[in-house]
């Protein structure tokens, strides 16, 4: 089962989104293993956005990052890394197209209220910078024979 790291920002937290959120991920079907708050620390930040270290962007990602609690999550799911970006919507809130999540809920970048990992490998890393092993737990979801 392909597993990703998904976070809602700290925006998302300030403006009560975290369920909306999660229901979109549930109701495609995908399964949490793993959740939690998290007030991100500047370590923690650089270690998630190590391919933007230097970008123009860099400092304002992080002060956003760590400005308030994050809600840090692990799900599962076939292809769960491309699809859960489908959800997710473009990075930029102009180009965020409504039924997505940025589409709907997000209108200033980088306020753009949920991360998700770009691929398999940046998944176990981002994981791994947030969660012990032993903090994602292993269930059955009965669903899982029809999504
Ligand atoms: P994320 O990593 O947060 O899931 O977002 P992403 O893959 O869609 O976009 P990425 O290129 O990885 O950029 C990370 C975050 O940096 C902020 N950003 N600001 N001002 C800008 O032009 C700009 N570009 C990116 C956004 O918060 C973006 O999600
Ligand atoms: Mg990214």
């Amino acid at each position: 089962m392909d597993r990703t790291f998904l976070m809602v920002k700290p925006d998302g937290v300030q403006r009560g989104l975290i369920g909306r959120i999660i229901s979109r991920l549930e109701d495609k079907g995908f399964k949490m293993t793993a959740g939690k708050l998290v007030q991100v620390s500047r370590e923690q930040a650089e270690r998630h956005y190590a391919e933007h270290v230097g970008k123009p962007f860099f400092e304002e990602l992080v002060g956003f990052i760590t400005s308030g609690p994050v809600f840090a999550m692990v799900w599962e799911g076939d292809n769960i890394v491309t699809l859960s970006r489908l959800l997710i919507g473009k990075t930029q809130v102009t180009e965020a197209l409504p039924g997505t999540i940025r589409g709907d809920f997000a209108a200033h970048t980088p306020f753009n209220l949920i991360h998700g990992s770009d691929s398999p490998e940046s998944a176990e890393r981002e994981i791994a910078n947030f969660f012990m092993p032993e903090e994602s737990i292993r269930y059955e979801k009965s669903v899982a024979t029809w999504m």
